[in-house]
């Protein structure tokens, strides 16, 4: 294991205590626009401070990447793509250490760091075989000598604002596909981890000038809301990527919306696994165990709500009820923990505060909800029996909090697991042909994704990703959410001699003398 300041230093965050927005390899040296802290929630100790974007920093980089903008988009998609291939392969380097930074900062488990390092190289596969698949489709014209397709060009500079949970892997997912779609990307990262965001952004500086291309990407590390807000208003910034909560992604979508700019949204999940009478039980108690445990439970797919058919909640709270007791807490760069803390005090006070609100509703804690009496932010991961039509049931609490709850037949409990205002993830557990069918129908989980025998978490890139309802209907990652980055454009080509118009019309020369439409 490196100490942390080896793992500073390799990740180039040695000297870097000033500087805390760039692109390129030049940081600004603004020292007027206050310090964003990092924090290990281990420890409550600080562990760097970046010096925080000014306006006028803000300014230059949304102008340099306008002016880099139009340079990338003239590069041929697929090689924009080498240079993509080259991050991952960066990134495939520091693996070890950027998922060791990210378990330090954010507080997540080592193997979930490297595995969010993990998805951002997938992201970069991923993104390198789409930067040749960039397709449109072409139509048949209804006019002679006439061809029409279409074709998709790039936005223009797209603004990513990501959330601690993922700090750099949802970054990935938008900034990758952005770029090789030939955007150029301002990240600005959560105010919780702004030491993964530098590494980062120092990575790819180094990729992007080796290439040729400095500059694609930029970062602005800031923790004034004055400074968001200006981001979304930004008419300069065709596309505000937004993860977080409901209530700020409203708020992206109004404001931007106002402009008439795009957003993509990934807000909040209230994801659900039903496990029915024939389910595999084993197989249902650690899916269940990784995504209510798994990152402290602040997965936006995290697992929240159990619906379990009737006949099976005592064997299933009981496997819980064990497989809890099993659950390791501690420093989560230790190999045999499973679940370090949550984020930082305000996270402890909201999940104290839902417990209250379980506890006032007449819900049953079957195992945890304390707070270890120890440095960090460290809490028990907790099960309740619930009601799922309770306030506290029907709203995201970002902490290991699992609310259980029984019913009778496969129809009520598909009306339970939507009847949220959330719609991410969903999943079923079941050996019922049927059963899964009818989840999956259009009468079914009403939520983006929808998982047989695999858990609410942990979703593949390949995939588009996203949710419907309060959740905010972006996709992003996989499939086709590469046109989100993307402007359509409707071509149609006349190789004739004729000007034939569409729909039949004539138009100033016919028989009748009049000028108009006739068919
Ligand atoms: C998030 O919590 O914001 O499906 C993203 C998953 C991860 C991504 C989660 N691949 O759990």
């Amino acid at each position: 294991m490196m100490t942390t300041e080896a793992l500073f230093k390799r990740l180039g965050l040695a000297s870097e205590q000033s500087g805390g927005s760039g692109s390129s390899s030049t940081w600004t040296r603004t020292t007027q626009a206050g310090v964003v802290e990092s924090q290990n929630p281990s420890t409550g100790q600080t562990l760097g401070r970046v010096y925080g974007c000014s306006d006028d920093d803000y300014d230059a980089l949304v102008t340099d990447l306008q002016h880099m903008q139009t340079s990338w988009r003239r590069v041929p998609a697929p090689k924009r793509g080498e240079v993509i291939r080259r991050i991952g392969e960066a990134l495939r380097e520091q693996k070890d250490a950027l998922g060791s930074l990210i378990a330090l900062e954010v507080g997540k488990i080592k193997a979930e760091g490297d595995g969010e390092v993990q998805e951002m190289i997938d992201m970069a596969d991923f993104a390198v075989g789409l930067s040749r698949m960039l397709y449109g489709y072409t139509m048949h014209s209804e006019r002679p000598q006439h061809r029409m397709y279409e074709q998709w060009h790039p936005l223009g500079v797209i603004g990513v604002i990501t959330a601690f949970n993922f700090p750099v892997a949802v970054w990935a997912w938008n900034a990758f596909i952005a770029a090789v779609t030939g955007n150029t990307v301002l990240w600005k990262p959560s105010p919780k981890a702004p030491l993964c965001a530098v590494a980062v952004q120092h990575l790819c500086n180094r990729v992007l000038e080796g290439a040729g291309y400095p500059g694609v990407f930029a970062l602005c590390t800031t923790d004034r809301v004055e400074l968001a807000e200006r981001m979304v208003r930004d008419e300069r910034l065709p596309l505000i990527s937004f993860t977080g909560s409901v209530p700020v992604g409203r708020h992206v979508a109004e404001v931007a919306g106002r402009r008439l700019g795009r957003s993509l949204l990934e807000l909040s999940g209230n994801n659900a696994i039903i496990v029915d009478e024939t389910a595999d039980l084993e197989l249902a108690t650690s899916a269940i165990v990784f995504g209510a445990v798994g990152t402290a439970g602040q997965r936006c797919t995290s697992t929240r709500r159990v619906i379990v058919q009737e006949s099976q909640y005592d064997r299933l709270v009981s496997r819980l009820l064990s497989a809890y007791g099993q659950v390791t807490i501690g420093n989560p760069l230790q190999a045999d923990v499973m679940m370090g803390p949550l984020i930082d005090g305000e996270a402890v006070a909201r999940y104290r505060s839902a417990l209250d609100a379980i506890r006032q509703a007449g819900g049953e804690v079957l195992c945890g909800g304390r707070v270890l009496s120890r440095p960090g932010y460290f809490v028990e991961p907790t099960i309740v029996r619930a009601q799922n039509h309770w306030k506290i049931v029907q709203q995201e609490t970002f902490a290991p909090i699992l609310y259980v709850m029984t019913y009778r037949t496969l129809d009520q409990a598909i009306d339970m697991q939507n009847a949220v205002p959330q719609g991410l993830s969903s999943a079923l557990f079941t050996t019922h042909l049927r059963h899964s069918e009818a989840f999956l129908s259009a009468a079914g989980s009403d939520c983006g994704i929808a998982n047989i025998n695999i858990g609410t978490s942990g979703a593949e890139i390949g995939g588009a990703f996203g949710g419907e309802k309060h959740t905010g209907g972006g996709r992003e990652a996989g499939s086709d959410a590469w046109k989100a980055y993307m402007r359509r454009q409707t071509t149609t080509i006349n190789w004739g001699t004729e000007l034939p118009l569409a729909q039949g019309i004539t138009f100033g020369r016919s028989e009748g003398g009049h000028h108009g439409a006739s068919r």
